[in-house]
């Protein structure tokens, strides 16, 4: 039996075994949400347009500096990638799209590729440069990213850096999408090391080079991060500097917000009303974190964060103030122990149980709240909507679309994993 069929296979047996269930538990937070005022259906279908891309760096083992455990059954090519982020949409009918990394997706046939995307159901999203790692090794050595990409002082890795993005926007193109995603590595481990305001002045003149060859329709994210692999300090390192440069650069530079690029305790929910304020969100990456950049599953460490960061989403589309531009959602992990088909699911649910139950706030109860200064009374309609099992509501949503009731116990009841290690075995995805 093919792996497709598998998972069709196990999909199906599952919806039929587990429906009494799921029927009762649907009509229980009908019911329970109805007294509060709030539709079911107007969240059921909410959730059946969210779009969550896999990053297809995350679709093999991740690592650390200290090792890397390649598991039975990574992709081994891009192709490969692309089928595994087909399995999970199968599965979840919420991840219909990939976002790729180039030069780790490298590809010769861009044609071809996309040919591959389009019979697999799947849709190129936003689409990373890769300026933290030389790959290969330049022959000028004034030309490698050791000291620095786009900020370096040294006009041939500028030069090389923006070569490099404008060749991915072009590759992009060519397969469908409509971002870029930038992440810097570039930074210092110094005092003194090299000018703050030079390095930024050197950043914006060379992306404003990148920005100049965006085809219409098309996005650029700055992704911020305050510190590693640089450990002084970074250029990009925060919203403050990610706003700055999107300012300078234009009206399509927006800011992507990766969950693990904050200092601990960094209030990530304001940070995302404060980019909407502005009219610059542009996305997120999604994971969650104890101590850095972890890239631990999302949802798995502070739910309650990832909450208030969706009710920030959800506020914001009543408001309209998505009507230019919706933000990009994207999910960006490295799992070591945990198989990586498996974390997308838990993270993908993660997302859409907080998007839910961000959507069960009883907000004019929210509204009065403010208005008389009854901080309890904020809090206690914040908390009400967070203690909500929603998990229904996300399940119908799946299941109108043919998904799987339960996308991590339908993958594992296929043999998705199995069949695939048996014909892949063991070779390491490309990634980090
Ligand atoms: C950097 O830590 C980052 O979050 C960026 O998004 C990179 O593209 C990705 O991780 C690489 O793994
Ligand atoms: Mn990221």
């Amino acid at each position: 039996m093919s792996e497709t069929a598998r998972l069709a296979d196990a999909i199906e047996r599952q919806r039929r075994d587990e429906a009494a269930a799921h029927e009762a538990d649907f009509a229980h937070i009908a019911t329970k949400l109805a007294r509060r005022g709030v539709d079911p259906e107007t969240i059921v279908a909410r959730l059946s347009k969210l779009r969550i891309a896999v990053p297809s760096w995350a679709l093999g083992a991740g690592g650390t500096r200290f090792g890397r455990f390649t598991q039975a059954g990574e992709p081994r090519d891009i192709n490969e990638k692309v089928a595994d982020v087909a399995a999970i949409e199968k599965l979840t009918r919420a991840n219909g799209e990939i976002s790729l990394h180039i030069p780790w997706d490298r590809t010769d046939d861009p044609k071809g590729l996309r040919a591959y995307l389009a019979e697999s159901g799947i849709v190129c999203g936003p689409i990373n440069s890769n300026t933290f790692q030389d790959g290969e090794r330049p022959n000028d050595p004034r030309a490698s990213y050791r000291f620095g990409s786009v900020s370096n002082v040294w006009d041939e890795a500028r030069a090389r850096a923006v070569d490099h993005m404008v060749g991915v926007v072009a590759l992009g193109k060519a397969l469908g999408s409509q971002a870029l995603t930038v992440w810097l590595s570039d930074g210092t481990n110094h005092p003194g090391q090299h000018s703050f305001r030079g390095a930024l002045d050197r950043t914006i003149d060379s992306l404003s080079k990148v920005y100049a060859t965006l085809p219409d329709g098309w996005s650029l994210y700055t992704e911020h991060k305050p510190f590693e692999p640089a450990f002084y300090s970074s250029v990009n390192f925060d919203w403050g500097a990610s706003l700055l440069i999107a300012r300078s650069l234009g009206p399509r530079a927006r800011c992507l917000v990766d969950l693990g690029h904050h200092l601990p305790n960094a209030n990530i929910e304001q940070i995302v009303a404060m980019l909407v304020h502005q009219g610059r969100l542009g996305g997120f990456h999604f994971n969650d974190s104890k101590y850095g950049d972890d890239d631990l599953t999302t949802g798995s460490i502070q739910p309650y964060q990832l909450f208030l960061i969706c009710r920030e989403l959800v506020d914001a589309e009543r408001d309209g103030a998505f009507a230019a531009h919706a933000p990009d959602l994207m999910i960006d992990a490295s799992h070591n122990f945990k198989d990586p088909i498996e974390d997308v699911l838990q993270s993908t649910e993660a997302i859409l149980i907080a998007y839910a139950q961000a959507m069960t706030v009883d907000a004019a109860k929210l509204d009065i709240a403010r208005a008389e200064n009854d901080p309890a009374g904020a809090q206690e309609a914040l908390q009400d909507a967070f203690r909500t099992d929603v998990r229904a509501l996300v399940r119908e949503a799946r299941r109108r679309k043919g998904g799987a009731l339960d996308p991590i116990s339908a993958f594992r009841l296929s043999g998705y994993r199995q069949a695939v290690a048996h014909k892949r075995g063991f070779q390491q995805a490309t990634g980090l």
